[in-house]
């Protein structure tokens, strides 16, 4: 299996997240990559290879362009207010929720902030828009793999991507990568591809993007919304609207579910995906379900992720694998291998 992987993710190096009224360490570091890598050669799993570069019309298909602009221009913008500005990450700190209006872009620089995001646990840095386009040049590059011939393939990247939506960004995702993903398969001519999001938390932006969507299957085991972030999207009722109607499965489950349950909400999806008739299958592999995860609910351990790899290949679908969430960090390359091993 390939692994599409970019140095330039280690650009993207957060220092503080708002969190109960207090900036603490990121939890989103450039070594939770680099633990999969070494794991990945450690194991001698396939190769590591540099991702294609691709036109930025591969992104406009999923995101606004005027939140591709901001994302592009973010840190000059801010550097220009002061030049101090250039050793503090961007936060955001004002947002337009119900009964503001998000139709015009304002000119004062926190207040576009607030407008392309929705939380202040994801900080904007200097490296943040090289290492997301180079993020989803390597989902696109997996993407592409499987175009070519490929049983499986490996986006190696960060920041994540499943938060992230057509124009903002939040809970440390800037560019959808298994949306962008998703779509290249599509635009190449796949006419239905579905995404299976297991990452501790719900895919909000990925619902999203394909919630009116009868063409991309949606499905994510997820911390319920009640208590776990998001919150604010997630719940088992989110069907899909419109032509999507059907086409989103939400399977949310509480704080302590532990793998026999969590199981059987992969194979519901997995069945659901089936029925679908989907040709290809996009993985969100988000390893936050790990029972060490510092900021997770879940109860997994090291060696269900090899259950889980060994149940995805079974689908018997050309699979792209995403990299998400999981901030156990000295695990996570253990924990994410696991799943890739087991599947090849
Ligand atoms: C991103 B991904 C932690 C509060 C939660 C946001 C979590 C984002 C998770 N102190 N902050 O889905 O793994
Ligand atoms: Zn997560």
């Amino acid at each position: 299996m390939k692994t599409f992987y970019n140095h330039l993710h280690a650009q993207h190096q957060g220092k503080v997240e708002m969190f109960r009224g207090a900036l603490v360490p990121c939890f989103e570091v450039p070594a939770r990559a680099d633990h999969v890598l070494a794991e990945l050669k450690r194991r001698q799993l396939g190769t590591a290879v540099n991702p294609q570069s691709f036109d930025d019309s591969a992104l406009t298909s999923i995101h606004s362009p005027r939140y591709l602009n901001f994302l592009a221009t973010a840190w000059d913008q801010w550097v220009a207010l002061d030049a101090a500005n250039a050793d503090k990450d961007i936060l955001p700190s004002v947002w337009p929720t119900r009964t503001f209006r998000t139709d015009i872009e304002p000119e004062n620089f926190s207040a576009k902030v607030g407008l392309y995001s929705y939380d202040a646990g994801s900080p904007f840095t200097s490296g943040t828009w090289v290492a997301a386009r180079a993020g989803a040049h390597c989902a696109l590059s997996a993407a592409q793999a499987l175009l070519d011939g490929d049983r499986a393939s490996f986006a190696l990247s960060r920041p994540p991507g499943h938060h992230a939506g057509a124009d903002f960004f939040g809970g440390y995702c800037f560019l959808n990568n298994a949306a962008i993903a998703a779509q290249h398969l599509r635009d190449a001519g796949m006419k239905k591809v579905a995404v299976l999001d297991v990452d501790y938390h719900h895919g909000n932006g990925t619902q999203a993007i394909f919630y009116d969507r009868p063409d991309v299957f949606f499905a994510s085991i997820h911390g319920d919304p009640r208590t776990e972030y998001p919150f604010y999207l997630g719940h088992a009722d989110e069907k899909g609207q419109g032509a999507g109607l059907g086409a989103n499965l939400n399977l949310p489950l509480p704080r302590g579910t532990n793998y026999a349950t969590w199981a059987q909400a992969l194979d519901t999806s997995l069945a659901a995906i089936d029925k679908f008739g989907a040709e290809a299958l996009v993985v969100s592999l988000g390893m936050d379900t790990f029972e060490g995860d510092p900021i997770s609910g879940f109860t997994l351990k090291s060696d269900d992720y090899l259950r889980v790899g060994e149940r995805l290949a079974r689908v018997g679908l050309p699979t792209v694998f995403i990299f998400e969430g999981g901030y156990a960090v000295e695990e996570v390359g253990i924990n994410a291998v696991n799943v890739l091993e087991a599947f090849a």
